[in-house]
């Protein structure tokens, strides 16, 4: 027989939302949480990884490119509107959930919202990035830390995970169902990572310059 996939969904859910904030209690220093996700056991497309945020949290999208673009819930339920070059939209997620969204200009910039019910201190922002103004698949959603913020990576899923950026020089190492890892980034740039046994998770972390101090700018 084949199980309902409504039944599926709703039972990872229930499981994502029950295991998660116990699984990243102890990343206080927190800066970017993400979850590794495996949305469905026969679609690929469905495993990657997953910014985290709690229940009345405000997640900020700021868009680093240079085309509008908007954050859009593939179900409807929350859209942040065109976001310009330079801008940033607010979101605050009262309902516990897993949310894919899209661009709607841009569709293949996809990306996955965690919203649970325990998440001490993680700050959610997500950037909006071009990677290459001619390789759309460089284009999409990011973590977005402050340099020197960690960044925790939480597996929410049944089979074990890493966290690897080859350009970056980083690696959570194998992550296994219910560990977290974290990392604290402190070289500023942005960053593609994959997971190692599983190359079709990709995501983005964008590690921003701290501020100048007090260089008189009228900024
Ligand atoms: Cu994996």
């Amino acid at each position: 027989m084949t199980r309902p996939r409504s039944f599926f969904v709703a039972a990872s859910v229930a499981a994502l939302l029950l295991g998660l904030g116990q699984a990243i209690a102890t990343a206080q220093e927190a800066g970017g949480t993400n979850a590794m996700v495996e949305g469905s056991p026969t679609d690929i497309n469905s495993w990657g990884f997953a910014t985290t945020v709690q229940v009345g949290q405000t997640v900020t999208w700021t868009n680093l490119g240079s085309q509008a673009h908007t954050a859009t819930a593939t179900d409807r339920s929350w859209d942040t509107g065109n976001v310009g070059p330079g801008e940033a939209a607010q979101i605050t997620f009262d309902t516990p959930g897993l949310y894919t969204y899209v661009c709607t200009p841009h569709p293949w910039m996809k990306g996955t919202l965690v919203v649970i019910a325990d998440l001490p201190a993680a700050t959610p922002n997500v950037a909006m990035v071009e990677g290459s103004p001619t390789a759309i698949n460089t284009w999409g959603f990011a973590t977005s830390v402050m340099a020197g913020q960690a960044v925790t990576w939480t597996n929410v899923g049944a089979q074990a995970h890493t966290a690897t950026s080859a350009e970056g020089g980083w690696d959570t190492g194998m992550i296994a169902p219910g560990e977290s890892a974290t990392l604290a980034l402190d070289t500023p740039g942005t960053f593609a990572y994959v997971c190692t046994p599983h190359p079709w998770m990709k995501s983005t972390v964008v590690v921003n310059a701290p501020a100048a101090d007090g260089g008189g700018g009228d900024g």
